[in-house]
């Protein structure tokens, strides 16, 4: 982003020049009472392809604004009966709209209230008598401002969700585990009340890809991590730590309930073989399962997860397919 000599902020292209590209689609809403403005607006803006949509008055012009997702809001200054500035600060100080460009349409020489509204969080202004290609012009720089900045939103979000879900299965990773399962911990001593986790891992699994290789066992990963997130509450956890093990999270959840999601677990997996491909036939999967419940005053979240795992060894050596808590 660079500022342009006129003030504003539009995206530089590689060659360094100002792209100027049009607003197909984008969703405007127009505050002017002055038929003859709203009229030359709602052409100008319709020149590339925007959506104008306008409203008579302040309180009608938030509603529409708090129920759409709207790219641009041009509001004039120069009502009969309302001041624009008020839906100005109105729009701002609504969650849903705070970020949505606002251009004013203003007056020759009203320029204190120009400070005023740009004060409230106004982007830009023009002028009347509205000079078409200046409207579009500034039009164009607070939309492409909105994309960008949605653009980069995108962005962050996608690699944040990137940072802590495996790529493989979907489902969390250890690093996110290991960020919240200390402050899951936590939240139940404080709260009087227990926390289950269930260490579970894949019986055998390397005869799954010594047998079909290892693509099938990619999906069979995926299959199990889909089966444990199917049979769990919205706000139990499941994480692949690494490997063919997971971790299953269970807030507020003492060890009998939690052997109850254990065993249902187990049997969900154990009881439907694997349909993983159409070439290889049905495969028998196992996991065997270690409980551990947390929640007491110096609880640890490691120590809840080796407590676990040396209950999970236990399944194991005892013969797999089985849930020790
Ligand atoms: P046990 O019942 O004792 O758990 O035996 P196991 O064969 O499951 O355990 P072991 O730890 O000996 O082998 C785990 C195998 O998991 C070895 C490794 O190649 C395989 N593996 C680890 N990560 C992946 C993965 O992302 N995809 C696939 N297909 N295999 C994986
Ligand atoms: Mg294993
Ligand atoms: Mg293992």
């Amino acid at each position: 982003l660079r500022e342009t000599t006129s003030g504003q902020f539009g995206v530089i292209e590689p060659t360094g020049t100002l792209r100027s590209e049009s607003f197909e689609g984008a969703r405007i809403l127009v505050l002017e009472d002055s038929l003859l403005d709203l009229e030359k607006i709602t052409e100008t803006l319709q020149r590339d392809h925007g959506h104008v949509m306008s409203a008579g008055t302040c309180a009608t012009a938030l509603e529409r604004a708090l129920g759409d997702d709207l790219d641009l809001v041009v509001i004039s200054l120069t009502l009969m009966n309302e001041d624009g500035l008020r839906l100005c600060s109105q729009l701002r100080s609504h969650e849903r709209t705070r970020q949505v460009p606002i251009l004013l349409v203003v007056e020759e020489g009203d320029l204190n209230r120009v400070a005023k509204g740009l004060e409230l969080g106004a982007n830009d202004y023009v002028i009347k008598p509205i000079d078409r290609n200046e409207l579009l012009a500034r039009a164009r720089t607070q939309i492409r401002r909105k994309r960008y900045q949605e653009r980069l939103r995108a962005n962050y979000e996608h690699s944040l969700s990137m940072a802590l879900t495996d790529s493989l299965t979907g489902v969390f990773n250890r690093r996110y585990i290991n960020a919240h399962l200390p402050r899951l911990l936590e939240r139940a001593i404080d709260g009087h009340k227990p926390v289950a986790i269930l260490l579970f891992d894949i019986d055998h699994f390397k005869v799954v890809n010594d047998s079909y290789g290892h693509s099938v066992g990619d999906e069979v990963l995926k299959e199990v991590s889909n089966r444990a997130s199917r049979n769990l509450r919205t706000f139990d956890l499941v994480a692949r730590l690494g490997g063919e093990e997971f971790v299953v999270i269970l807030p507020d959840t003492d060890a009998e309930a939690a052997l109850t999601v254990a065993e249902r677990l187990r049997t969900r997996i154990a009881d439907a073989r694997f349909k993983v491909t159409a070439d290889v036939g049905e495969i028998p999967v196992t996991v065997s399962i270690g409980v551990a419940v947390g929640g007491r005053l110096g609880d640890t979240a490691e120590g809840l997860i080796r407590r676990a795992d040396e209950a999970l060894y236990e399944a194991k050596r005892a013969g797999r397919n089985r849930t020790i808590a």
